[in-house]
Protein backbone atom coordinates (compact mmCIF):
# COMPACT_ATOMS: atom_id res chain seq x y z
CA UNK A 1 0.00 0.00 0.00
CA UNK A 2 0.76 3.47 -0.55
CA UNK A 3 3.10 5.43 2.34
CA UNK A 4 0.66 7.19 3.36
CA UNK A 5 -0.40 4.63 6.16
CA UNK A 6 3.33 5.26 7.28
CA UNK A 7 3.02 9.09 8.47
CA UNK A 8 1.43 10.54 11.48
CA UNK A 9 -2.09 11.32 10.46
CA UNK A 10 -3.26 15.45 12.09
CA UNK A 11 -5.77 14.49 14.72
CA UNK A 12 -5.85 14.00 17.98
CA UNK A 13 -3.13 12.08 19.88
CA UNK A 14 -2.89 11.99 23.87
CA UNK A 15 -0.57 15.08 24.16
CA UNK A 16 -2.79 17.36 22.32
CA UNK A 17 -4.91 20.38 23.85
CA UNK A 18 -8.10 20.81 23.87
CA UNK A 19 -9.02 21.83 20.07
CA UNK A 20 -7.83 18.36 19.57
CA UNK A 21 -4.97 18.66 16.95
CA UNK A 22 -1.63 17.74 17.03
CA UNK A 23 0.85 20.71 18.81
CA UNK A 24 3.78 17.48 19.57
CA UNK A 25 5.50 17.33 15.74
CA UNK A 26 8.90 16.11 15.86
CA UNK A 27 10.73 17.90 12.42
CA UNK A 28 11.50 14.37 11.24
CA UNK A 29 8.03 13.61 11.05
CA UNK A 30 7.43 17.00 9.07
CA UNK A 31 9.95 15.88 6.98
CA UNK A 32 8.51 12.61 6.28
CA UNK A 33 5.28 14.92 4.83
CA UNK A 34 7.15 16.20 2.68
CA UNK A 35 9.10 13.33 1.36
CA UNK A 36 6.26 11.78 0.34
CA UNK A 37 5.76 11.37 -3.80
CA UNK A 38 3.62 14.64 -4.51
CA UNK A 39 0.65 12.66 -5.62
CA UNK A 40 0.39 11.61 -2.32
CA UNK A 41 0.95 14.49 -0.54
CA UNK A 42 -1.23 16.22 -2.57
CA UNK A 43 -4.04 14.15 -2.27
CA UNK A 44 -3.20 13.69 1.93
CA UNK A 45 -3.66 17.56 2.00
CA UNK A 46 -6.70 17.56 0.27
CA UNK A 47 -8.53 14.79 2.52
CA UNK A 48 -7.26 17.04 5.74
CA UNK A 49 -8.59 19.80 3.56
CA UNK A 50 -12.12 18.93 3.11
CA UNK A 51 -12.94 17.29 6.78
CA UNK A 52 -12.56 21.06 7.93
CA UNK A 53 -13.31 23.54 4.58
CA UNK A 54 -15.31 23.66 1.81
CA UNK A 55 -12.92 23.71 -0.82
CA UNK A 56 -14.63 25.61 -3.65
CA UNK A 57 -14.31 28.88 -1.53
CA UNK A 58 -11.39 31.11 -1.10
CA UNK A 59 -11.07 34.00 1.29
CA UNK A 60 -9.99 37.70 0.11
CA UNK A 61 -7.87 39.89 2.03
CA UNK A 62 -6.51 43.34 0.70
CA UNK A 63 -3.13 45.02 1.87
CA UNK A 64 -2.71 48.59 2.43
CA UNK A 65 0.79 50.09 3.48
CA UNK A 66 -0.48 52.47 5.67
CA UNK A 67 3.28 53.66 7.12
CA UNK A 68 5.84 53.14 4.11
CA UNK A 69 9.55 52.36 4.15
CA UNK A 70 12.11 53.69 6.59
CA UNK A 71 12.35 50.92 8.69
CA UNK A 72 15.03 50.42 11.64
CA UNK A 73 14.54 46.68 11.36
CA UNK A 74 17.08 44.61 8.45
CA UNK A 75 15.13 41.88 7.29
CA UNK A 76 17.09 41.30 3.98
CA UNK A 77 14.23 40.17 2.22
CA UNK A 78 12.46 43.54 2.74
CA UNK A 79 12.10 47.01 0.57
CA UNK A 80 10.87 49.04 3.56
CA UNK A 81 14.14 48.77 4.95
CA UNK A 82 16.14 52.08 5.87
CA UNK A 83 19.30 50.17 5.85
CA UNK A 84 18.71 49.30 2.07
CA UNK A 85 17.23 52.73 0.99
CA UNK A 86 19.96 53.93 -1.02
CA UNK A 87 20.04 50.44 -3.13
CA UNK A 88 16.09 50.25 -3.13
CA UNK A 89 15.55 53.69 -3.55
CA UNK A 90 12.88 53.77 -1.54
CA UNK A 91 11.05 56.63 0.13
CA UNK A 92 10.17 56.71 3.53
CA UNK A 93 5.95 58.26 3.74
CA UNK A 94 4.44 59.46 7.01
CA UNK A 95 1.68 57.80 8.69
CA UNK A 96 -1.20 57.66 6.17
CA UNK A 97 -4.01 60.06 7.32
CA UNK A 98 -7.18 58.12 8.68
CA UNK A 99 -9.58 59.12 5.81
CA UNK A 100 -7.62 58.28 2.93
CA UNK A 101 -7.33 54.62 4.92
CA UNK A 102 -10.94 54.38 4.93
CA UNK A 103 -11.96 56.10 1.61
CA UNK A 104 -9.37 52.72 0.19
CA UNK A 105 -11.20 50.24 2.42
CA UNK A 106 -14.45 51.36 0.88
CA UNK A 107 -13.25 50.35 -2.59
CA UNK A 108 -11.67 47.28 -1.47
CA UNK A 109 -15.00 46.19 0.68
CA UNK A 110 -16.98 47.04 -3.14
CA UNK A 111 -14.55 45.07 -5.32
CA UNK A 112 -15.18 41.64 -2.97
CA UNK A 113 -12.63 41.78 -0.04
CA UNK A 114 -13.94 40.14 3.51
CA UNK A 115 -10.64 41.14 5.30
CA UNK A 116 -8.86 44.83 5.25
CA UNK A 117 -5.43 44.67 6.41
CA UNK A 118 -3.15 47.93 7.56
CA UNK A 119 0.47 47.27 7.09
CA UNK A 120 3.17 49.40 8.75
CA UNK A 121 7.30 49.86 8.48
CA UNK A 122 7.56 49.57 12.06
CA UNK A 123 10.31 47.90 14.32
CA UNK A 124 7.04 48.44 16.92
CA UNK A 125 4.11 50.97 17.31
CA UNK A 126 4.65 54.22 19.34
CA UNK A 127 1.77 54.98 21.65
CA UNK A 128 1.23 57.97 19.63
CA UNK A 129 0.78 56.59 16.34
CA UNK A 130 -1.78 53.94 17.65
CA UNK A 131 -4.41 56.81 18.65
CA UNK A 132 -4.64 57.13 14.77
CA UNK A 133 -4.08 53.43 13.74
CA UNK A 134 -6.86 52.59 16.65
CA UNK A 135 -8.97 55.19 14.55
CA UNK A 136 -8.83 53.34 10.97
CA UNK A 137 -9.35 50.28 12.81
CA UNK A 138 -12.61 51.13 14.30
CA UNK A 139 -13.77 52.72 10.80
CA UNK A 140 -12.69 49.90 8.97
CA UNK A 141 -14.70 47.74 11.02
CA UNK A 142 -17.62 50.19 10.96
CA UNK A 143 -17.38 49.66 7.07
CA UNK A 144 -18.50 45.97 7.63
CA UNK A 145 -14.68 44.59 7.26
CA UNK A 146 -12.44 42.03 8.85
CA UNK A 147 -9.36 44.10 10.21
CA UNK A 148 -5.63 42.80 10.35
CA UNK A 149 -2.82 44.56 11.26
CA UNK A 150 0.44 43.79 11.09
CA UNK A 151 3.06 47.06 12.51
CA UNK A 152 5.69 45.20 13.92
CA UNK A 153 6.39 43.57 17.67
CA UNK A 154 3.88 44.86 20.26
CA UNK A 155 3.35 44.70 23.95
CA UNK A 156 0.70 43.35 26.19
CA UNK A 157 -0.55 46.53 26.49
CA UNK A 158 -0.46 47.40 23.12
CA UNK A 159 -2.10 44.45 21.40
CA UNK A 160 -5.00 45.23 24.40
CA UNK A 161 -5.47 48.61 23.15
CA UNK A 162 -5.64 47.23 19.40
CA UNK A 163 -8.34 44.49 20.38
CA UNK A 164 -10.29 47.15 22.19
CA UNK A 165 -10.27 49.52 19.12
CA UNK A 166 -11.51 46.38 16.92
CA UNK A 167 -8.84 44.47 15.88
CA UNK A 168 -9.80 41.13 14.72
CA UNK A 169 -6.34 39.30 13.22
CA UNK A 170 -2.67 40.62 14.30
CA UNK A 171 -0.08 39.71 11.54
CA UNK A 172 3.16 38.59 12.78
CA UNK A 173 5.72 36.26 10.64
CA UNK A 174 8.26 34.09 11.93
CA UNK A 175 9.31 34.28 8.43
CA UNK A 176 11.36 30.69 8.94
CA UNK A 177 13.23 28.54 11.39
CA UNK A 178 14.84 29.75 14.64
CA UNK A 179 17.96 27.86 13.14
CA UNK A 180 17.69 29.90 9.48
CA UNK A 181 16.39 33.24 11.32
CA UNK A 182 19.78 34.90 11.95
CA UNK A 183 20.99 34.68 8.41
CA UNK A 184 17.65 37.16 7.80
CA UNK A 185 17.53 39.19 10.89
CA UNK A 186 19.89 40.04 13.13
CA UNK A 187 17.82 43.72 14.44
CA UNK A 188 15.79 41.34 16.70
CA UNK A 189 15.35 37.67 17.79
CA UNK A 190 12.73 34.81 16.90
CA UNK A 191 12.23 34.99 20.72
CA UNK A 192 11.01 38.55 20.62
CA UNK A 193 8.94 37.46 17.63
CA UNK A 194 7.19 34.99 19.88
CA UNK A 195 6.38 37.37 22.38
CA UNK A 196 4.98 39.42 20.27
CA UNK A 197 2.58 36.51 19.47
CA UNK A 198 2.17 35.79 23.12
CA UNK A 199 0.83 39.21 23.25
CA UNK A 200 -2.05 39.11 20.40
CA UNK A 201 -3.29 35.39 21.68
CA UNK A 202 -3.14 36.81 25.34
CA UNK A 203 -5.10 39.98 24.17
CA UNK A 204 -8.07 37.70 22.62
CA UNK A 205 -7.24 38.53 19.18
CA UNK A 206 -6.81 36.05 15.96
CA UNK A 207 -2.96 35.44 15.10
CA UNK A 208 -1.72 35.61 11.75
CA UNK A 209 1.42 33.70 11.52
CA UNK A 210 3.77 32.64 8.64
CA UNK A 211 6.79 32.95 6.68
CA UNK A 212 8.92 32.92 3.41
CA UNK A 213 9.64 30.41 0.91
CA UNK A 214 12.53 31.28 -1.30
CA UNK A 215 15.23 33.09 0.87
CA UNK A 216 18.27 30.23 0.43
CA UNK A 217 16.49 27.97 3.28
CA UNK A 218 16.77 24.47 2.99
CA UNK A 219 13.80 21.97 3.51
CA UNK A 220 14.65 21.56 6.74
CA UNK A 221 14.16 24.98 8.03
CA UNK A 222 10.71 25.15 5.65
CA UNK A 223 10.21 21.67 7.94
CA UNK A 224 11.17 24.04 11.39
CA UNK A 225 9.38 27.21 10.28
CA UNK A 226 5.52 24.53 9.85
CA UNK A 227 7.06 23.07 13.15
CA UNK A 228 6.95 26.55 15.15
CA UNK A 229 3.56 27.44 13.98
CA UNK A 230 2.10 23.59 14.72
CA UNK A 231 3.55 23.81 17.93
CA UNK A 232 2.38 26.77 19.36
CA UNK A 233 -0.07 26.47 21.80
CA UNK A 234 -2.94 27.14 19.91
CA UNK A 235 -2.54 26.97 15.84
CA UNK A 236 -2.31 30.62 14.16
CA UNK A 237 -6.00 30.94 12.86
CA UNK A 238 -4.06 32.05 9.42
CA UNK A 239 -0.70 31.07 8.19
CA UNK A 240 0.46 33.26 5.33
CA UNK A 241 3.04 31.01 3.05
CA UNK A 242 4.68 33.81 1.19
CA UNK A 243 7.02 33.31 -1.79
CA UNK A 244 10.01 35.72 -1.87
CA UNK A 245 9.37 38.89 -4.05
CA UNK A 246 12.94 39.78 -5.23
CA UNK A 247 13.41 43.05 -5.17
CA UNK A 248 16.85 44.98 -6.41
CA UNK A 249 18.43 46.71 -3.88
CA UNK A 250 17.21 43.72 -1.24
CA UNK A 251 20.02 41.52 0.12
CA UNK A 252 17.93 38.67 -1.19
CA UNK A 253 17.65 39.82 -4.62
CA UNK A 254 19.22 37.25 -6.76
CA UNK A 255 18.79 34.54 -4.68
CA UNK A 256 18.23 31.36 -6.27
CA UNK A 257 14.78 30.97 -6.79
CA UNK A 258 12.97 27.99 -5.13
CA UNK A 259 11.57 24.64 -6.77
CA UNK A 260 8.09 25.86 -7.47
CA UNK A 261 6.88 22.31 -6.36
CA UNK A 262 8.43 23.13 -3.24
CA UNK A 263 6.59 25.67 -2.67
CA UNK A 264 3.15 23.94 -3.11
CA UNK A 265 4.62 21.19 -1.32
CA UNK A 266 5.18 23.92 1.98
CA UNK A 267 1.25 24.74 1.49
CA UNK A 268 -0.03 20.83 1.92
CA UNK A 269 2.44 20.25 4.52
CA UNK A 270 1.07 23.23 6.24
CA UNK A 271 -2.65 22.00 5.72
CA UNK A 272 -2.25 18.82 7.17
CA UNK A 273 -0.53 20.31 10.56
CA UNK A 274 -2.56 23.24 11.08
CA UNK A 275 -5.95 21.68 9.39
CA UNK A 276 -8.56 24.30 10.46
CA UNK A 277 -6.38 27.10 9.99
CA UNK A 278 -6.50 29.49 6.94
CA UNK A 279 -3.68 28.90 4.60
CA UNK A 280 -3.23 32.16 2.67
CA UNK A 281 -1.16 31.57 -1.05
CA UNK A 282 0.69 35.00 0.07
CA UNK A 283 3.57 37.43 -1.46
CA UNK A 284 4.28 35.97 -5.11
CA UNK A 285 1.67 35.44 -6.92
CA UNK A 286 2.55 37.53 -9.74
CA UNK A 287 5.26 35.02 -10.38
CA UNK A 288 3.25 32.32 -10.55
CA UNK A 289 0.82 30.40 -13.27
CA UNK A 290 -2.52 30.43 -13.14
CA UNK A 291 -1.54 26.35 -13.14
CA UNK A 292 0.90 27.02 -9.69
CA UNK A 293 -1.59 28.98 -7.87
CA UNK A 294 -4.82 25.94 -8.67
CA UNK A 295 -2.17 23.39 -7.59
CA UNK A 296 -1.52 25.37 -4.32
CA UNK A 297 -5.31 25.78 -3.94
CA UNK A 298 -5.31 22.07 -4.70
CA UNK A 299 -2.63 21.94 -1.87
CA UNK A 300 -5.13 23.41 1.07
CA UNK A 301 -4.42 27.41 0.47
CA UNK A 302 -7.98 28.69 0.82
CA UNK A 303 -6.98 32.63 0.38
CA UNK A 304 -5.15 34.63 -0.87
CA UNK A 305 -4.01 38.76 -0.89
CA UNK A 306 -6.76 40.71 -3.28
CA UNK A 307 -6.14 43.88 -5.39
CA UNK A 308 -3.28 45.20 -7.84
CA UNK A 309 -1.03 45.84 -4.62
CA UNK A 310 0.90 44.13 -2.10
CA UNK A 311 2.69 46.48 0.29
CA UNK A 312 4.92 47.85 -2.11
CA UNK A 313 5.58 45.14 -4.50
CA UNK A 314 2.58 44.41 -7.45
CA UNK A 315 0.00 41.67 -7.15
CA UNK A 316 -2.14 40.38 -10.08
CA UNK A 317 -5.18 42.15 -10.52
CA UNK A 318 -8.58 41.52 -9.01
CA UNK A 319 -10.92 40.92 -12.10
CA UNK A 320 -7.69 38.28 -13.37
CA UNK A 321 -7.59 36.79 -9.80
CA UNK A 322 -12.20 36.53 -10.43
CA UNK A 323 -11.69 35.17 -13.45
CA UNK A 324 -9.30 32.25 -12.04
CA UNK A 325 -11.52 31.60 -9.41
CA UNK A 326 -14.43 31.62 -12.06
CA UNK A 327 -12.15 29.07 -14.62
CA UNK A 328 -11.98 26.89 -11.43
CA UNK A 329 -15.09 26.57 -9.82
CA UNK A 330 -14.15 28.70 -6.68
CA UNK A 331 -16.49 30.90 -4.65
CA UNK A 332 -14.83 34.11 -3.11
CA UNK A 333 -15.41 34.65 0.70
N1 LIG B 1 6.98 45.62 9.86
C1 LIG B 1 6.08 44.60 10.25
C2 LIG B 1 6.73 43.28 10.50
O1 LIG B 1 7.74 42.99 9.87
O2 LIG B 1 6.21 42.52 11.31
C3 LIG B 1 4.91 44.42 9.31
C4 LIG B 1 5.09 44.46 7.82
S1 LIG B 1 6.16 43.23 7.10
C5 LIG B 1 6.38 43.86 5.48
C6 LIG B 1 5.12 41.80 6.97
C7 LIG B 1 5.69 40.54 6.36
O3 LIG B 1 5.75 40.66 4.95
C8 LIG B 1 7.08 40.10 6.74
O4 LIG B 1 7.12 39.46 7.98
C9 LIG B 1 7.43 39.13 5.62
O5 LIG B 1 7.06 37.81 5.96
C10 LIG B 1 6.58 39.63 4.45
N2 LIG B 1 7.44 40.19 3.39
C11 LIG B 1 8.08 41.37 3.41
N3 LIG B 1 8.80 41.55 2.28
C12 LIG B 1 8.60 40.45 1.53
C13 LIG B 1 9.08 40.05 0.24
N4 LIG B 1 9.93 40.79 -0.45
N5 LIG B 1 8.68 38.86 -0.24
C14 LIG B 1 7.82 38.08 0.48
N6 LIG B 1 7.35 38.43 1.69
C15 LIG B 1 7.73 39.59 2.21
C1 LIG C 1 2.39 38.58 4.79
O1 LIG C 1 2.70 37.46 5.23
N1 LIG C 1 2.64 39.01 3.55
C2 LIG C 1 2.18 40.35 3.36
C3 LIG C 1 1.48 40.66 4.70
N2 LIG C 1 1.75 39.51 5.49
C4 LIG C 1 1.70 41.91 5.39
C5 LIG C 1 3.21 41.32 2.90
C6 LIG C 1 3.93 40.90 1.65
C7 LIG C 1 4.88 41.97 1.26
C8 LIG C 1 5.55 41.72 -0.04
C9 LIG C 1 6.54 42.76 -0.39
C10 LIG C 1 5.97 44.15 -0.53
O2 LIG C 1 4.96 44.34 -1.24
O3 LIG C 1 6.58 45.09 0.00
FE1 LIG D 1 10.62 46.48 8.76
FE2 LIG D 1 8.69 44.64 8.61
FE3 LIG D 1 10.26 45.18 6.48
FE4 LIG D 1 11.33 43.92 8.55
S1 LIG D 1 9.65 43.16 7.24
S2 LIG D 1 12.25 45.66 7.45
S3 LIG D 1 10.22 44.86 10.25
S4 LIG D 1 8.82 46.55 7.43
Amino acid sequence: MSDLHAIPAAGPSSATPSDGFRHDWRVAEILALYGQSFSNLIFQAQSVHRQYHDPNRVQLSQLISIKTGGCAEDCAYCPQSAKYKKETGLAADKLMAVGAVLEDARKAKANGASRYCMGAAWRSPKDKDLEKVAEMIAGVKALGLETCATLGMVTGDQAVRLKAAGLDYYNHNIDTSEEFYGEIITTRTYGDRLETLQNVRDAGMNVCCGGIVGMGETREDRAGMLLTLANLPQHPESVPVNQLVQVKGTPLFGAEASDPFEFIRTIAVARIVMPASYVRLSAGREDMSDEMQALCFLAGANSIFYGEKLLTTPNPDGNQDLQLFARLGIEPE
